[in-house]
C-alpha cells in the first residue's frame, strides 16, 4: 500500500508537504514517532514504527532511557535512534501532550514536541523529516486545533532555519489529510 496524495507549500527555503499514507513506508532522513514517556513502544503510530523498525530501535530506546531519562522522556522533549529496518535512516521519538481540555499548556507542549524534533534533526544535519499527527490519536488532542499548532510551528521553524529541505506530514486517513489541508489554506 503506497498511497501518496497531497499538497506542497514552499516556506522559506524549505517545503511543507501534506500526504496521506503510512509513515513506516516513508523514505526520508527521519520519521518522528508519537511515543509515550516510557519509550518502550505502545499502540498507534508508535506500535507501527517499532513493529517495522524492529529490535534495534527498542534497544536504542532502552539505552537512552537508562543513560539519559531514567524517569521517562518528559512531554515535549525528543530523542533520536537509528531507523532499524525502516526505510527512514532515523527515528526521532517525541512525546506529545495528553489533551485535558486545552488549559494545561497543551498547545505549547505540542509546539515544543515539533520544535525539539526539528532542532534534533538539524543538529544531526538531517534534511528531510516526516511527522505523524502527534497527540491526535490516543492522546485525544482535537485534530482541528492540533493541525494549526503543528503547521504554525513548522512554518515558523522553516522561516528561521534554512538547513531543512522538506517537512512532510504523513496523515493516516483521508479525513486527517482534509483537516490539515484546511488548516494549511489559512496558515501557509
Ligand atoms: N502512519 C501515520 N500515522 C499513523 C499511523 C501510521 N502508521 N498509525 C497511526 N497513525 P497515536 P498519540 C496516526 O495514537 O495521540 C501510543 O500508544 C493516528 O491515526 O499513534 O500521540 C503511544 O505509545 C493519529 O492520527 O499517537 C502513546 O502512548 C496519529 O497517528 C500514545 O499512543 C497519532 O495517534 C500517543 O498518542
Amino acid at each position: 500500500m503506497k498511497e501518496l496524495i497531497g499538497d506542497e507549500f514552499q516556506v522559506g527555503r524549505g517545503k511543507i508537504c501534506l500526504v496521506k499514507g503510512d509513515i513506516t513506508e516513508i523514505e526520508t532522513d527521519a520519521i518522528v514517532n508519537a511515543a509515550n514517556s516510557t519509550l518502550m513502544g505502545g499502540g498507534g503510530v508508535d506500535g507501527a514504527i517499532h513493529r517495522v523498525g524492529g529490535p534495534k530501535v527498542l534497544e536504542e530506546c532502552k539505552r537512552i532511557r537508562a543513560a539519559e531519562w531514567p524517569d521517562g522522556l518528559p512531554t515535549g522533549k525528543a530523542v533520536i535512534t537509528s531507523g532499524g529496518n525502516l526505510k527512514a535512516k532515523y527515528v526521532i521519538h517525541t512525546v506529545g501532550p495528553v489533551w485535558h481540555g486545552g488549559n494545561r499548556g497543551e498547545p505549547e507542549l505540542l509546539a515544543e514536541a515539533y520544535r525539539n524534533s526539528l532542532n534534533l534533526a538539524v543538529s544531526r544535519r538531517l534534511k528531510t523529516i516526516a511527522f505523524p499527527s502527534i497527540s491526535t490519536g490516543a492522546y485525544g488532542y482535537p485534530i482541528e486545533k492540533a493541525s494549526r499548532v503543528a503547521l504554525t510551528t513548522v512554518k515558523e521553524f522553516l522561516e528561521k532555519e534554512d538547513k531543512v529541505d522538506k517537512v512532510e506530514f504523513v496523515l493516516f486517513s483521508a479525513y486527517d489529510l482534509k483537516v490539515y489541508r484546511g488548516a494549511a489554506r489559512g496558515l501557509l
